[in-house]
């Protein structure tokens, strides 16, 4: 593994172990699940990457310290502990020099991905632009844009608006690929039905397509979308329409920024009576073993 110039703790898991790396956020331990579901789905999602012979990194800032790998309690310590900051790549430098601790979105966890050399990372769903803020643009889409590192999730979230997400995607030149898919996933639901140009059916052709992408563009990532596993999914009318109730409660709220994404996760398990729970769950379990596949796909033992 690569050293890096300001220090991420590398786990010894990982720094001792020549298998293939996947790195995982931890927003969504911290802010998108409800404890002890986000402490089962960390665990879970490590467990999934372990068993397809690939070592699990879940990125956060702990007491100041940058770390790639957590240990169990370090885990459990974002699950229950408050006062948590969410941090993407631009409060990573700061949270740390004071000495505080970050939970990282999808733009943290690809900035610190990179740092390390690791070109894979799991999520659900990656965040984009919101509904009604053309403004409210999710960090990891510059960052993604930016870093050459694969996304593998499940689109981006129901929450936002799906169609200015994929132009905003083609517009900085970001290669959205389907896997098992014609059409981007839309989080809860497995299609949204925007179709996508390039589809594959085997990590092996997503891996081969993503080996032409950084020969010819070695500084751009990548995007990997896969739906929701079957029978997990959602109803889109229902979600759609719980969507714009929580949207509309958001406005009244005066909600915005950072703690956004959160709220309108959170109302959405409460308005699905836990079904939104179920799917993300499930999603979330899929993509990280999808990813530990890509992973060893795009070994270079392999090309
Ligand atoms: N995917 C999930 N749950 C989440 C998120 C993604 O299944 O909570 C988080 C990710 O960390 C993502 C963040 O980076 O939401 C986006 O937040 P924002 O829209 O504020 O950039
Ligand atoms: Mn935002």
């Amino acid at each position: 593994m690569k050293a890096s110039s300001f220090e991420v703790l590398i786990s010894p898991e990982a720094a001792a172990s020549p298998l293939p790396k996947v790195a995982l956020e931890s927003v969504v331990i911290a802010f998108g699940l409800p404890y002890p579901h986000n402490l089962e789905v960390a665990l879970g999602m490590e467990e999934a990457v372990r068993k397809e012979g690939a070592i699990p990194l879940t990125m956060a800032v702990i007491g100041g310290k940058v770390k790639a790998g957590l240990s169990e309690e370090e885990i459990e310590f974002l699950a229950q502990a408050k006062g948590i900051w969410k941090v993407s790549r631009r409060e990573i430098p700061l949270v740390a020099a004071l000495g505080r601790s970050g939970a990282t979105t999808v733009s943290g966890t690809v900035f610190l991905a990179e740092k390390i050399g690791v070109k894979v990372v799991a999520t659900g769903g990656i965040g984009g632009v919101h509904r009604g803020y053309a403004f409210d643009i999710s960090a990891d889409l510059p960052t993604i844009a930016e870093t050459p590192v694969v996304v593998v999730c499940s689109g981006a979230k129901s929450i936002l608006d799906l169609e200015a997400t994929l132009e905003w995607l083609e517009t900085w030149g970001v290669p959205v690929i389907g896997l098992g898919t014609e059409e981007f996933p839309a989080f809860y639901t497995a299609g949204s039905g925007l179709p996508l140009e390039y589809s594959v059916s085997s990590v092996e052709e997503a891996a081969m397509l993503l080996k032409a992408h950084w020969a010819m563009r070695p500084g751009c990532g990548a995007i990997v979308a896969v739906p929701v596993p079957e029978g997990k999914g959602m109803d889109r009318a229902e979600v759609e329409e719980m969507v714009e109730k929580a949207q509309k409660e958001a406005e009244e709220k005066g909600i915005k920024g950072k703690g956004l994404t959160p709220f309108l996760l959170k109302r959405l398990v409460e308005l699905s009576g836990g079904k939104a729970l179920e799917a993300n769950k499930a999603l979330l379990l899929n993509n990280a073993k999808v990813a530990a596949q890509l992973a060893k796909a795009l070994q270079p033992s392999r090309a």
